[in-house]
């Protein structure tokens, strides 16, 4: 509000720029006026007094009466909704897709025929297990579900930054999710598999043991939602104008690469920042750093499937990459976050069934069940059939239909028309069907027994779970080790334990014996039996390594640089012209969150006071003191934690010479290696941020097994 833009009232005090005055009680009142909005009612009744209920006297009881109470409690008192069944915890984003080409020859999706066409878009990432105030570094799968608002109505694609799924069959799903969520006696664990249900379900259930691969590797630990891949898991159908069908999977691609965290990092992330992830993507969209991926195809014909080596049907395998090669056709770009978490995120309501002429299902049974589902827990959740009236939901294209009433209706259709056919005619008879224009669904040929059946073709279980592992590097194999170990450790059920590592038997000798040494089983079991025996002739696929595919920049990271007075400025500021060159980000974190005081007595401005900014916040660290701040730090724990979990977790950790002090104190200056470097001068910070392009030095981890 502009100085001058009213008269100071009487009595007015000043409470950081925003004006109030005291009350007969001695309250304060902000005072409304100017560019402040007087607060109303829902009803739209201006407020005079917020913060006294109606009384009866000075010390008496409330009345009734009081309807600008009653109200404001009653809404309170009904805020919250269900949280989502699965996938309770998610953050949702604004974006465009921008479509690269034309398709028209694969598909009628008006979305993908013209290129430059953009699209908006509404993405949100979320956990499966966990309840919607767990912690964002959970071993678990991510959710990655897209809205594209098209012009001829919404294109949901709900997927999981893992391309294959847990269970065959939807009828299943009820199952999985019970076993894997808090067990029902106790209440816990909370967002986590790491329990006695959960691998008892998997360990009876063989068609989950490739993705159990899958989630014991560092796919289920991203560092970041931007750093992950997203698939749209089940096959699907494009249509073209001429009603040709052509198979197809989904693919998006990170532009920024994949990167992980490592476990140990995770566990202790979930308590330094149970927000790592929002947080992440908050920051990097407000600082216009907008995330991109591209989306790839990957398209096959009936003769393909006919001949692949598994059941395209079956949402429990995937298509190697270097089988059926990806054709990438657009770019979605992340650059909105929502005005009101509530409002969009919350209330979004994803659907598989939102398809649009040109794009069809296939049969695979658990995308048919999905369908079902999806429209169904929209009610309970959203309390009514009007959901798509919330405009996160409603189509951004014209739409008409004759749906009518219920809760919260917003729009019902105009007019006298509100069925048909009528005889109205004209606008009065409102929409009619289109044959040409509306969703063609694929006339398939379909004929059989009617029969609850899992098809022969389902029924390979191992094989595709023994080309991942092999196709993984040495230290991400270990990961995979280590994470089944952990994992197993806190199943208290040794018989489950060992079920466990009976199938690992079907996917690698080598891997069942490393877990089951880790969980020092008394006796390795038996390979579990297996419908049909594991295939060894399967090529590996490099794609679906992560270290394999990960970025060429440390663009889009952040370094946490530990500071003290009288850090040399030069330094500093050679440290930061680096980073910054690279479009990455630089954070301080200084004994007090006020600053340092550099050696030319400039001041440097923290982010971060040292206990709330453990180097686990960071892709890399760096510790720039003097002589006099290295010995304070020295006294400081957590300081001494920023040092020794930096090193333990693989990053790279540039220094300047007096900091060596702390390393000395924190036990670990002697086993200081080629990922340690030391910066001499300002030049040295441009090989150090080359250097932290590799994002882990990976060779000390055998050395450090903080993983
Ligand atoms: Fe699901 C939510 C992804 C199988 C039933 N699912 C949900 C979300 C994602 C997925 C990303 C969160 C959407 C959001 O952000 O609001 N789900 C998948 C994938 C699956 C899968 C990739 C397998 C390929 N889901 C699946 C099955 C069923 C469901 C088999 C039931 C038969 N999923 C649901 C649900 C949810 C849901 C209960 C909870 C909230 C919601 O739908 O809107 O209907």
């Amino acid at each position: 509000m502009s100085e001058g833009s009213r008269k100071k009232a009487k009595g007015a005090i000043d409470l950081g720029g925003v004006e109030f005055e005291r009350g007969a009680g001695g309250e304060t009142h902000q005072i409304a006026g100017g560019d402040v909005p007087v607060l109303t009612t829902q009803g739209g009744v201006p407020v005079a007094d917020d913060q006294n209920s109606l009384r009866a006297g000075q010390r008496g009881p409330t009345l009734i009466e009081d309807q600008h109470f009653r109200e404001k409690i009653f809404h309170f008192d009904h805020e919250r909704i269900p949280e989502r069944v699965v996938h309770a915890r998610g953050f949702g984003v604004h974006g465009t897709f921008e479509t690269y080409e034309s398709l028209s020859d694969i598909t009628r999706a008006d979305i993908f025929q013209r290129a430059g066409e953009k699209t908006d878009m509404f993405v949100r990432f979320s956990t499966v297990a966990g309840n919607k105030g767990s912690a964002d570094l959970a071993r678990d799968v991510r959710g990655f579900a897209c809205r594209f608002y098209t012009k001829e109505g919404n294109w949901d694609l709900v997927g999981n930054n893992i391309p294959v799924f847990f269970i065959q069959d939807a009828i299943k799903f009820p199952d999985l999710i019970h076993a894997a969520k808090q067990e029902p006696d106790r209440g816990f664990p909370q967002a986590q598999t790491a329990h006695d249900n959960f691998w008892d379900f998997i360990s009876l259930t063989p068609e989950s043991i490739n993705m159990a691969l899958w989630i014991m590797s560092d796919r289920t630990i991203p560092r970041s939602f931007r750093f992950m891949e997203g698939f749209g898991v089940h096959t699907f159908r494009m249509i073209n104008a001429e009603g040709k069908s052509t198979f197809v999977k989904f693919h998006w691609k990170p532009k920024q690469g994949l990167q992980s965290v490592v476990w140990n990092e995770a566990l202790k992330l979930n308590g330094a920042d149970p927000d790592f992830h929002r947080r992440d993507l908050w920051d990097a969209i407000q600082m216009g750093d907008f995330p991109e991926w591209e989306l790839g195809l990957q398209l096959f014909d009936e003769s393909f499937a006919e001949n692949f080596d598994f059941d395209v049907l079956d949402a429990t395998k995937i298509i190697p990459e270097e089988e059926v090669p990806i054709r990438i056709v657009g770019k979605m770009t992340l650059n909105r976050c929502v005005d009101n978490f509530f409002q969009e995120t919350e209330q979004v309501a994803f659907q598989t069934g939102n398809v649009v002429p040109g794009i069809d299902f296939t049969n695979d049974p658990l995308l048919q069940g999905r369908n079902f589902s999806y429209l169904d827990t929209q009610l309970k959740r959203l309390g009514g059939p009007n959901f798509t009236h919330i405009p996160v939901n409603a189509p951004r294209c014209p739409f008409h239909h004759f749906q009518q009433d219920g809760h919260m209706a917003m729009h019902n259709p105009k007019g006298r028309a509100n069925y048909e056919p009528n005889s109205w005619g004209g606008e009065k008879g409102g929409p009619r069907e289109s044959p040409e224009k509306g969703f063609p669904t694929f006339p398939e040929n379909i004929a059989g027994e009617k029969r609850r059946v899992r098809s022969e073709t389902f029924s390979d279980h191992y094989s595709q779970a023994r080309q991942f592992y092999l196709s993984q590097t040495e230290t991400e194999q270990k990961h995979i080790s280590d994470a089944f170990i952990f994992e197993l450790s806190k199943v208290e059920t040794p018989a489950i334990r060992s079920r466990v590592v009976s199938h690992l038997f079907n996917v690698d000798d080598d891997l069942a014996r490393s877990v089951g040494e880790g969980l020092r089983l008394k006796e390795m079991p038996q390979p579990a039996n297996a419908a049909r025996p594991t295939r060894m002739d399967l090529k590996t696929s490099p794609k679906l390594s992560i270290l394999l595919n990960g970025p060429e920049s440390f663009k889009g990271r952040k370094l946490g640089v530990l500071v003290t007075d009288g850090v040399d400025a030069e330094l500093f500021k050679g440290l930061k012209t680096a980073v910054e060159a690279e479009g990455a980000m630089i954070e301080v974190v200084a004994p007090m969150v006020g600053g340092v005081k550099a050696s030319d007595g400039s001041w440097i401005e923290a982010k971060q006071k040292v206990d709330g900014g453990p180097s686990l916040l960071y892709d890399a660290v760096a510790v720039l003191a003097s002589k006099d701040g290295a010995d304070l730090l020295s006294k400081i724990a957590p300081a001494k934690d920023f040092v020794t979990d930096a090193f333990a977790h693989c990053k790279f950790i540039a220094y300047s010479p007096d900091a060596m002090a702390l390393f000395e104190k924190a036990g670990i200056a002697s086993d200081m290696d080629d990922g340690c470097l030391k910066l001499g001068s300002a030049k040295d910070a441009q090989g150090f941020i080359a250097t932290c392009r590799a994002l882990r030095h990976w060779e000390r981890e055998p050395k450090v097994k903080a993983a």
